[in-house]
């Protein structure tokens, strides 16, 4: 075999993804629990004024609620004290429950609680309350960044929250049920200027029609999935699992791109364009690419799919 997954990391290796969202993720973690709660607030509401989230569909919310019913009964202390302890990682009940969600169902539960929190139901952000000079600073990066570099950095820090799931030993991970795929009659096709390879076709297809089953039949049996800023996903079933469990009513809008022949009957094919999510829809358009590997029988053996540093990127399609 010419490549190994890890070989296969560095197609195309002139794609600049978006550091600055890892740079201020790892700034962000040094903040104090009550800074992280307020930052997150100040930034939600900076961030409502020119885009609007989409309230969670129920099925996001079932896993949650009794959770939510839970802090909703709790004093105004003790619900600082829940929200405290999911930003420092305690070991707490409710911390080890949230650790066992997918990042939607993470993410319709502070939705939830930022509503209430707004109502008065549960208990706000101090008035007054000061960001320390540090948060001031890591909000102001924040400002600075195209709106889905800001999402990125929003949905990692709710998605670190609760306890280390490293440190849980087995537990199964609760996902939303399941969607079935889009009818066939309903379905979406993409077209790419610059590629035509079925492959590359039907996985963005596939994917915006929530039809993993199919979807997983394009990778090889060892291939691997790289989500961005994570490492490789190995393995048809690891990957599979990933899809049914965070890749629900994505949109792929791919514009361009790049194919070119690699070592012994490979493929490399670069493709740039927009991605929106469920919770933002069209109001946000991540710039991405796609950087496939294809082995000689048009399976996917690698593909890693990169948040990009500015819209210039769209055009990049050097190798
Ligand atoms: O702490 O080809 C309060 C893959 C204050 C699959 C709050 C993909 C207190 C393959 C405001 C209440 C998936 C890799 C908190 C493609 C507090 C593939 C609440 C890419 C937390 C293309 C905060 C998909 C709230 C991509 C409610 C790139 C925050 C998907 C809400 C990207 C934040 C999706 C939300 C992203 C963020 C979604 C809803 C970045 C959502 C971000």
């Amino acid at each position: 075999m010419p490549f190994t997954t890890d070989s296969a990391r560095n197609i195309f290796p002139n794609t600049l993804s978006a550091d600055a969202v890892p740079a201020l993720t790892a700034r962000f973690n040094q903040l104090s629990a009550e800074d992280q709660l307020a930052w997150i607030w100040f930034a939600y509401l900076e961030m409502g004024k020119s885009i609007t989230v989409a309230a969670p569909g129920a099925a996001n919310m079932q896993f949650a609620e009794p959770t939510l019913n839970q802090i909703k009964e709790m004093s105004f202390q003790e619900q600082s004290q829940v929200m405290c302890d999911l930003a420092n990682h305690a070991d707490t009940p409710i911390c080890r429950t949230y650790a066992t969600w997918t990042a939607n169902i993470k993410l319709g539960f502070w939705y939830r609680l930022g509503e209430w929190m707004e109502q008065g139901i549960v208990a706000p952000i101090p008035e007054g309350y000061k960001l320390s000079a540090n948060a001031s600073a890591v909000l102001a990066t924040l400002q600075g960044l195209d709106s889905g570099q800001q999402i990125t950095v929003l949905r990692n820090t709710v998605v670190d929250m609760g306890f280390d799931t490293s440190k849980m030993g087995n537990f199964s991970k609760i996902s939303e049920p399941v969607v079935p795929p889009t009818e066939i009659s309903k379905r979406t096709k993409v077209t790419i200027e610059g590629v035509s390879n079925p492959t590359i076709l039907s996985y963005m297809n596939l994917l915006n029609a929530n039809d993993f089953d199919e979807l997983i039949k394009l990778f090889a049996p060892d291939g691997a999935l790289q989500p961005p800023f994570k490492r490789p996903i190995v393995g048809k079933d690891a990957v599979l699992k990933f899809f049914k469990e965070e890749c629900y009513n994505l949109k792929l809008v791919p514009e361009r791109g790049v194919s070119e022949p690699a070592e012994e009957g490979y493929s490399q094919i670069k493709v740039t364009g927009k991605v929106q999510t469920p919770w933002f829809g069209a109001g946000v358009g991540m710039n991405m690419s796609w950087r496939f590997l294809l082995n000689s029988e048009n399976k996917i053996f690698f593909v890693a799919i990169d948040l990009l540093a500015s819209p210039k990127e769209l055009l990049n399609l050097a190798r």
